[in-house]
């Protein structure tokens, strides 16, 4: 049986659980939560980041290489286009998604949940208004011209699209919502990943899991 370590409500988990269910694997979750100082779980994760995925005797960190792993392994529902060119943008997307665009989208729940909710710390909100005012608008300016208006990025839906919109949930938990007049096609993209039934459906389990169902 698969098992996932890690809090759902990570971006990185997301995508994990959004991979299984895509691919219709059955897996139990456990809800390890991030900067826990969990010396149990530092024996699976040097890094002590979420998630880790176990599968038999294979353990793996790392959301990237756990989609991988997934693809691989069980190739049914891909994940990722075929064709070399397609392939290497679906690549950068999922890099894009997981570093800098999460990083900043992220960012928002890390200071306006993460930190007062679990680190016991003081929201940093000139941090939050500097992502929000500087830094965020220059990449949403470049999401908006790489996401279809229709869709999906390679047609069916697959790992690029859930690794760009799963950061925005977060920052939604946030209070942050992207201005749909100033970035129309992506605020669009971004709520059409989200009515997907596969992503729907992860995020429903989600919201109980936050209280907010
Ligand atoms: N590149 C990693 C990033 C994972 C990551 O940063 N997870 C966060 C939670 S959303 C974490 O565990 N942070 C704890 C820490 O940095 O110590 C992945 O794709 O899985």
């Amino acid at each position: 049986m698969i098992v996932v370590h890690g809090a759902s409500a990570s971006p990185f988990v997301r995508k994990v659980l959004v991979a299984l269910a895509v691919k219709d694997l059955p897996f139990e979750q456990i809800q390890q939560i991030p900067f826990a100082r969990d010396l149990v779980y530092r024996k699976i994760n040097p890094l002590e980041k979420i998630p880790t995925l176990q599968d038999g005797e294979l353990t793996i960190c790392d959301s990237t290489v756990i989609c991988e792993y997934l693809e691989d392994a069980y190739p049914q529902s891909s994940l990722y286009p075929k064709n070399a060119v397609d392939k290497a943008r679906a690549r950068w997307y999922e890099e894009l998604g997981g570093t800098r665009v999460a990083e900043l989208a992220a960012g928002i729940f890390f200071q306006r949940f993460m930190r007062p909710m679990v680190l016991k710390q003081e929201t940093d909100e000139e941090l939050v208004k500097k992502i929000v005012n500087k830094q965020l608008p220059p990449m949403l300016d470049y999401l908006e011209c790489q996401v279809p208006t229709e869709g999906f990025i390679f047609g069916d839906f697959m790992i690029a699209d859930i690794s760009l919109m799963s950061p925005f949930v977060n920052a939604s938990y946030a209070g942050y919502e992207i201005d749909s007049a100033r970035w129309p096609v992506f605020s669009d993209f971004v709520g059409r990943v989200k009515s997907h039934p596969v992503v729907n459906k992860v995020l429903e389990a989600e919201a109980v899991l936050m209280g907010r169902r």
